[in-house]
This record gives structure tokens, sequence and C-alpha cells, in this order.
């Protein structure tokens, strides 16, 4: 399977600021938020994963096995329960995360040097790309 694992700087983020009012997270956070440069730190062994979302504000780490749903508190977020779900879909790292928030999760795959991620919840997509340092 593809490898993620590296470090990913933000190139772009479209629509976070709505993928954020979706999930009700306050408005100071939003005004901060969406001004950040965002890194990615992504470790990927074999089925086990590890993605770090890094900032200057916060940072938001989740470590998983791929194929096995687990338990997701979405800390420093929305601060919300999750039973999350991340599988292959041909080469895309697909997660569903299950909750309070209907059609909520994530997909992540790779186009030449740079990672796309689709992040959705109820109607709301925000389509963010980093570029590999
Ligand atoms: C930041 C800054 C503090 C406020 C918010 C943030 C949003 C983080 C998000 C992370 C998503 C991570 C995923 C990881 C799995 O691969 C940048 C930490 C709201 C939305 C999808």
């Amino acid at each position: 399977p593809v490898d993620f694992s590296g470090t990913w700087v933000l190139e772009s983020n479209d629509n976070f600021e709505d993928y954020m009012k979706i999930l009700n997270i306050d408005l100071v956070t939003r005004k901060v938020a969406v001004q950040l440069s965002q890194t990615k730190v992504i470790i990927q062994d074999e089925n086990k994963l590890t993605i770090k979302t890094l900032s200057t504000f916060r940072n938001y780490e989740i470590s998983l096995t791929i194929g096995e749903e687990f338990d997701e508190c979405t800390k420093g977020l929305d601060n919300r329960k999750l039973k999350t779900l991340v599988s292959w879909e041909g080469d895309t790292l697909v997660c569903t995360q299950k909750g309070e928030k209907a059609n909520r999760g994530w997909k992540h795959w790779i186009e030449g040097d740079k990672l796309h991620m689709e992040l959705y919840c109820e109607d709301v997509v925000c389509r963010q790309v980093f570029i590999r340092k």
C-alpha cells in the first residue's frame, strides 16, 4: 500500500471555516484556527498509523490500527466521542466517524508530492492540500 509517512505542510484549506462551524466549534477558536498553518506528521508502520496535526495554537494526535474500530475523543477540537474506523479503498485512506453528527469522516490520498485530505460532516466538505516538507 501507499506510505503516507512524512511531514506535510498545509498549502490550501478550502471551507475549513464551515467545517468548524458544522462541528459547533466556537467563534474565537474558529477565527484563530482558520489563519493557522498546519503541519501533518504521519507515521505509518504496516497497519498502524499515527497522525499528528500540529499548529502554533493547538495540536491534535490520533493513533490507530487500520481496519479496527476505536474510540476517538476529539479533544481540543469539538470534544466529541466517536466510533472511528479507518480502512483502505484502493490507495485512499477512508475514515468514518460515527457519533452525534451524520456523515462524518475524512479521506486521505497522495497525488505526486501532495497529500490531499477531504474532511466532511453532514453536507459540508473541507478540502486540504499539503506539500511534502
Ligand atoms: C487545529 C487547531 C485548533 C482548532 C482546530 C484544529 C483542527 C484540527 C482538525 C484536525 C483533523 C485531523 C484529522 C486527522 C486524521 O487524519 C488545527 C488543531 C479545530 C480538524 C482529520
